[in-house]
């Protein structure tokens, strides 16, 4: 953030923020979220002990008695930014049950707390209304406002209204810097791949351009080409293409109009790391299992979570939320969603697949590099099976666990989520999670999604391990039945402690599952239900009906010609469809969205956009496609209206505060930024945490992100999103000019056995 400079004339105060002048509001700005309690009472917080709701338009919380401190019973909020050498004013009109004092204080939420404002008032069951004023010392994000009740003799509510703290000159929203206006791939060109930067230029005139290696010689020149107007973030933009620079090295950078983009490398295989560093997010994010430092190094190496061992309560035999059945499971294993420690079916199933689809891509293209085991640092590194089926199954084994077992009411059907009773703070590591765990009910898209998942495991790995590919089988048949007849079980969309992953429509996730089982097993009787289009919707956790087409052109010989023909058809008149989208916009991202709103998540529509592009350029080799993915990565590594990598460690601006309950050195410095390769969700419209709101308020679409671990609506990772990043990842590598990687003995009879699987038969594995 720009330290703003305040200028005083004529009674009217104007401050410089990166470069503008903005006149001071007149009150200064209103810093407080929500302090009417008109509806909601997010984002208030209370203490654990001090229950609090919104009640006839007010905040009101029951203070026990018998605590200590002033702060052991509390309600407040976080994510309050502040300026240095700011004055703030706080007001508010209060009440208590009995006749008591209580403490008001503003201050960094973390060590040290240095203090804005701090201040005692004197509560009566009259509501009177306060003021206080102070000065910030610190410029931060992450200011705490509470109202510190504790140490009462006896307990009391206390009830809150009209709280307002207003104060600093950068108005919410305001103040950002994005840096150079020429943005670049951060990270790298491919040598034989298109290379073009967007330059953020008011000129309507093509500008001269130039680019230089590491010596700073200039080694290509040209004229910049004005694209106009860029929709999604409101940027005047002009390409720049320096595509014949086919000399590999490190340290380029581009000039234009006296600006200088961000350093970049032109490599022959720049996407070798990213894709073993995307996948290796997976190994980082088990549950169950320390993460060793042997495979991880000593900073990100953690104990087991979630095996019973106090605190934890999970996952080794997992009641039911109370009232919803009478049996425990284990659940052990799988990964942690995100930067929850929630383990959600519909999301790991579909993180599962993208694993298990990009292993059937690599066989179909015959790219043994792609699959070989010992690719990545995992404890099933050298066990003859490819890195990315060891990584797929430790989801799926929990996937299995997660079925209603034979004899329990709605047996066959499969436990929507499992996740903490509430949410904990950051940062917490999994082994410490202190919080009761339950077995959310059975959902028929959970259901589902294990009978698409097992039934495609069942063909991978029928060859390489019979036993488990017969329980994957049996279970996606038991599902698939059991999803049949009871086709409206629903989660809810509300949730306490984890994600909802509400879904209320389940005839993709039909579609999609009937197409595994059918590719599985021939059986005819699955393929009437395969009835869903892939669209330009594409796909996504909550709409997996575009998945039948994908797996359907990925495997041609199990389909009819002309389900093959259909799909394939489809699927090349989407990917040229985002190919359109990638070349109208000033950034090129694949992914434009009709209504002009991000979405949650938005990165991964990008992600999800260029598997189907990359699946395109497979059945056709059109370099087109080819391309468009290599163009869309440059988005994702700093080519957007940001100027941000949204992947951790690829780039000189790479996101390195995503919202994490381990990765979250930005709260503590003794625990680590993210690894490399992690994805951040990317620009949303939505704003739905704080820190967005308070932070992002009026941004265009695609500057609706924050690089902040408070923001969870913007700067979350997850497993489905860094599936879609490895899948493109490898594949990107995968048409670099690579040296072909020669199988071992072993693992060739392997591969060759794959492609060739005859069909399981229905009912062959129960
Ligand atoms: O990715 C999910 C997004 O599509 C939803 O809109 C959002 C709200 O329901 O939830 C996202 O998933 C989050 C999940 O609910 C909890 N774990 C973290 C996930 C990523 O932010």
């Amino acid at each position: 953030m720009s330290v703003p400079l305040r200028l005083a004339s004529a009674g009217l105060s104007l401050v410089l923020v990166a470069g503008l002048a903005i006149p001071a509001h007149a009150d200064g700005y209103e810093r407080v979220l929500n302090g009417t309690f008109d509806g909601a009472k997010s984002p208030w917080w209370s203490s654990g002990n001090t229950p609090s709701r919104v009640e006839d338009g007010q905040l009101c919380a029951d203070v026990p008695a018998g605590t200590v401190n002033p702060w052991d019973s509390m309600i407040g909020q976080n994510d309050i930014p502040l300026e240095a050498d700011q004055p703030y004013t706080l007001r508010f009109t209060a009440s208590a049950s009995v006749n008591v004092t209580i403490r008001t204080a503003v201050q960094l939420a973390h060590e040290p707390h240095t203090g804005t404002l701090d201040g005692q008032v004197t509560l009566t069951d009259k509501p009177r209304t306060f003021e206080f004023t102070g000065t910030s010392t610190v410029a931060t994000r992450h200011a705490q406002l509470s109202f510190q009740m504790g140490g009462a003799p006896q307990p009391y509510t206390f009830c809150v209204d009209d709280v307002s703290l207003t104060g600093g000159v950068i108005p919410p929203g305001g103040g950002r810097d994005f840096g150079t206006p020429v943005r670049v791939n951060q990270h790298g060109y491919l040598t034989s791949g298109p290379k073009r930067a967007s330059i953020v230029d008011s000129s309507t005139r093509p500008v001269p351009w130039n680019v230089r290696d590491g010596d700073g010689t200039i080694v290509a020149r040209g004229r910049t080409r004005v694209h106009g107007d860029d929709s999604m973030s409101g940027d005047h933009v002009h390409i720049a293409d320096f595509s014949r620079i086919r000399e590999a090295g490190s340290d380029y950078t581009l000039w234009v109009d006296g600006e200088v983009s961000t350093p970049f490398d032109i490599l022959d295989n720049p996407y070798d790391t990213l894709r073993r560093d995307a996948l290796a997010y997976f190994y980082h994010s088990r549950s169950g299992v320390p993460i060793e430092s042997k495979y991880v190094g000593t900073d990100y190496a953690r104990p087991a979570g979630h095996l019973g061992v106090a605190p934890n309560t999970g996952d080794t035999d997992v009641p039911c939320l109370p009232g919803t059945c009478d049996y425990t499971l284990d659940v052990r294993g799988g990964w942690y969603d995100a930067g929850d420690h929630g383990k959600y079916v519909v999301n790991g199933a579909l993180a599962a697949w993208q694993l298990m689809d990009l292993y059937e891509r690599s066989l179909r293209n015959r790219d043994f590099e792609g699959v070989r085991d010992g690719l990545l640092r995992i404890p099933e590194q050298d066990n003859s099976v490819p890195d990315i089926l060891d990584e797929a199954r430790w989801e799926v084994e929990f996937l299995l666990r997660m079925q209603v077992p034979e004899g329990e009411p709605l047996a066959g059907m499969v436990h929507h989520k499992i996740h903490d009773a509430d949410w904990t703070p950051l940062p917490t590591l999994p082994h410490e999670d202190p919080q009761p765990r339950y077995l959310h009910p059975p959902s028929t898209a959970a259901t589902l999604n294990l009978a698409a998942v097992g039934a495609q495991c069942a063909r991978i790995w029928r060859f390489r391990d019979r036993e488990f590919a017969d329980r994957c089988h049996a279970a996606a048949e038991t599902a698939w039945n059991a999803a049949l007849e009871h086709p409206d079980r629903h989660a809810p969309p509300e949730s306490d402690g984890g994600g909802p992953y509400d879904d209320t429509d389940i005839r993709d996730e039909t579609s999609w599952a009937a197409a595994e089982l059918y590719a599985t097993t021939s059986e005819r009787d699955y393929l009437r239900f395969v009835d869903t289009e892939l669209t330009k919707e594409g796909f996504f956790w909550k709409e997996t009906g575009g998945l039948a087409d994908l797996t359907i052109v990925r495997l041609p010989s199990r389909f009819p010609l002309r389900d093959y023909l259909a799909a394939r058809k489809r699927v090349l008149g989407v990917a040229d469809e985002y190919v359109r989208n990638l070349r109208a916009q000033g950034y090129p991202n694949p992914s434009m969205p009709e209504d002009g709103a991000y979405a949650w998540g938005s990165n991964s529509a990008t992600t999800t956009s260029m598997v189907i592009m990359a699946t395109a350029y497979d059945l056709t080799r059109k370099r087109s496609y080819r391309n468009a993915v290599l163009e869309s990565m440059d988005y994702l590594l700093g080519r957007n209206a940001l100027n941000q990598s949204f992947i951790s460690g690829y780039g000189e601006r790479a996101s390195h505060n995503q919202h994490h309950r381990y990765w979250a050195n930005q709260i503590d410095p003794s625990l680590p930024t993210p690894p490399p390769g992690a994805m951040a969700g990317g620009p949303n419209s939505g704003l739905q945490d704080p820190v967005a709101q308070q932070n992002l308020r009026g941004c265009a679409p695609a500057t609706c992100y924050i690089d902040d671990i408070g923001s969870w609506s913007t700067n979350e990772v997850a497993i489905n999103w860094n599936s879609s990043l490895a899948w493109v990842a490898a594949f990107a590598d995968s048409v670099a000019n690579r040296p072909p990687w020669r199988p071992t003995g072993d693992e060739r009879a392997a591969q060759r056995r794959g492609p060739r699987n005859p069909a399981v038969k229905k009912g062959e594995s129960t």
